[in-house]
């Protein structure tokens, strides 16, 4: 394998508009500012990565200005002209800065990618990816009443999707999980309550046990593993866990008490690709099937969704959907297309698909390149 020695990194300020308000139990997105992150190695090739936030820290703990802030203070002067030998060493490289994932996930994906371009193979390739297509789910937000869900879904099962997640929290969850089922009573169809309910809450949460869900999502605290283990003994629907994993090590845990049956892996908030894997493998190992979450990402982080979901404990249709679901104009040529719910994964090397340089421009606020390792603070080597 060759190795890639950074030479500069251009942070590209975007600011972008779904076609609608995302609504969960933590808030509404519609508007939200987004850094591209484009490693450049020494040869003039180019990587690109995505901070996955929104700008508010309501889903975890970062924003779009924190990741920006870590990347240009610590993670950028850590890696910065020294020689990778392998992307899957950027992860390690990068865990003297605690937490801050979405943040490390940005530059280490536009690592694989330069790494991928540069061995002239595809992140998919590289990870061990088998598949050639993959299943494609649709995540809908809360809607102003179960009828409106209803329509919403209709309109996404014609469309072809092989899953259907419907967000929930307290006061928009059994009428509209009901009120779906009775129309769809066959359809994968699956509950995300983005941690609305607690332990209290117990009797109510067993009431959606029977409309077989295939999971329901991160239904308690953000930070907590023991309740959702307490919670999986007495409901049947398994419980899947979102927020809740950052790590490998986390995902063991969850794993060895019981606190969950399926996991969603996110790229952003587990710190990149390589740490995606090491879960997809344990998950494998421990019959534990994973799904690719989404956060609704540009065509860039969609991309490398696409990537990962090549591995083959991607056994649940993720929340990948096409460019269209979100924006007018993604920035990436080919947009992310989706046929019969698949998306055929393309055969480029790294990500697959192009950073359109005049598409971007619609949306860029600004741009920064960062070419040395400047930086106030200590850095370890
Ligand atoms: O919990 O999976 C989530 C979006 C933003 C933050 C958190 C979540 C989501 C989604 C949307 O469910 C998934 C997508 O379509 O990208
Ligand atoms: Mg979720």
């Amino acid at each position: 394998m060759k190795s890639i020695t950074i030479k500069e990194v251009v942070l590209h300020h975007i600011n972008v508009s779904l076609i609608a308000p995302f609504t969960t139990s933590f808030g509404t997105m519609q508007h939200k500012d987004v850094c591209l992150v484009e490693v450049i190695d020494e040869s003039g090739m180019s990587g690109w990565g995505e901070t996955v936030t929104s700008n508010e820290p309501y889903y975890n703990e970062e924003t779009t200005a924190t990741t920006v802030y870590m990347l240009k203070e610590f993670l950028i002067p850590r890696l910065i002209h020294k020689e990778i030998k392998h992307a899957e060493d950027v992860h390690d490289m990068l865990q003297f800065v605690r937490r801050n994932n979405i943040a490390k996930a940005a530059i280490e994906t536009a690592i694989w990618d330069v790494f991928a371009k540069k061995n002239g193979k595809s992140i998919a390739d590289l990870l061990g990816g088998t598949k050639q297509e993959i299943e494609v789910g649709k995540s809908i937000g809360i809607q102003k009443d179960p009828a409106a869900l209803v329509e919403k879904v209709r309109q996404y099962v014609e469309e072809g999707f092989r899953k259907i997640k419907v967000k929930i929290k307290p006061g928009a969850d059994l009428s509209y999980i009901a009120a779906v089922r009775e129309v769809f009573p066959d359809i994968p169809l699956m509950a995300d309550a983005n941690s609305a309910y607690t332990l209290a809450d117990i009797d109510h949460l067993k009431k959606l046990d029977p409309y077989n869900l295939l999971m329901i999502e991160q239904p308690l605290a953000h930070d907590d593993i023991i309740d959702h283990a307490s919670l999986q003994k007495v409901m049947n629907t398994p419980i899947c866990l979102d927020e809740s994993i950052h790590s490998y090590e986390d995902a063991r845990k969850a794993i060895e008490l019981g606190s969950c049956k399926i996991i969603n892996i996110k790229i952003g908030r587990v710190g990149g690709l390589t740490e995606s894997r090491r879960i997809h493998d344990l998950c494998e190992a421990n019959n534990i099937p994973v799904w690719c979450g989404g956060m609704l990402e540009t065509g860039v982080g969609r991309a490398h969704n696409v990537q990962l979901t090549t591995l083959p404990n991607f056994t649940i249709p993720g929340d990948t959907a096409p460019s269209s679901h979100y924006w007018e104009e993604d920035i990436v040529t080919p947009e992310i297309e989706m046929n019969d719910g698949l998306i055929h994964v393309p055969s480029g090397d790294g990500i697959g698909y192009e950073v359109d340089e005049e598409k971007l421009k619609r949306v860029l606020v600004s741009r920064e390149t960062i070419t040395s390792a400047d930086t106030s603070h200590p850095i370890p080597s």
